[in-house]
């Protein structure tokens, strides 16, 4: 069993498309076990997105990822980091398969709608991040 970190980030909120989102996940048996909706402050972002503070967008990433409330969920289930991975589709939505979230919704390179986590290190990190083990109901 594998746990990994979604977030529908603020232009999916801003959207109305947190319920076709979820959808999505409960319609692929991908179970859903914390769920919250916040907005977070730039020093929280810039500490989620640590590993890219030196790449050009890093300014402008964590200015939006800052711009809106974002819905921040643990998905659990077997292989979930690369399913949920396939579901959200590549991060340039140009570049992403038909019927993925990103290829339907995003706009942007960088307002691509939904994150998730890459590796089994990454998914403990972001989901700690985000959540405390109270929250977790599984
Ligand atoms: P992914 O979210 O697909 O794992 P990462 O981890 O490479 O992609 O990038 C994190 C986030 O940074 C992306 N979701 C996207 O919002 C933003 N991003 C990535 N590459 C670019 C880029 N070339 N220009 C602007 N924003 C980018």
């Amino acid at each position: 069993m594998e746990r990994t970190l979604s977030i529908i980030k603020p232009d999916g909120v801003a959207r109305g498309i947190i319920g076709e989102i979820i959808k999505r996940l409960e319609d692929n048996k991908i179970k859903i076990i914390a769920m919250k909706m916040l907005r977070m402050t730039k020093a929280q972002a810039e500490g989620f997105y640590a590993v890219h503070i030196e790449r050009p967008f890093f300014e402008s990433l964590t200015d939006f990822m800052t711009s809106g409330p974002v819905v921040a969920m643990v998905l659990e289930g077997e292989n979930v980091i690369e399913k949920y991975r396939e579901l959200m589709g590549a991060t340039d939505y140009k570049e992403a398969a038909e019927g993925t979230i990103r290829k339907d919704f995003a706009t942007d390179i960088e307002k691509n709608v939904v994150h998730g986590s890459d590796s089994p290190e990454t998914a403990a990190f972001e989901i700690g991040y985000f959540f405390n083990s109270f929250e977790i109901t599984d």
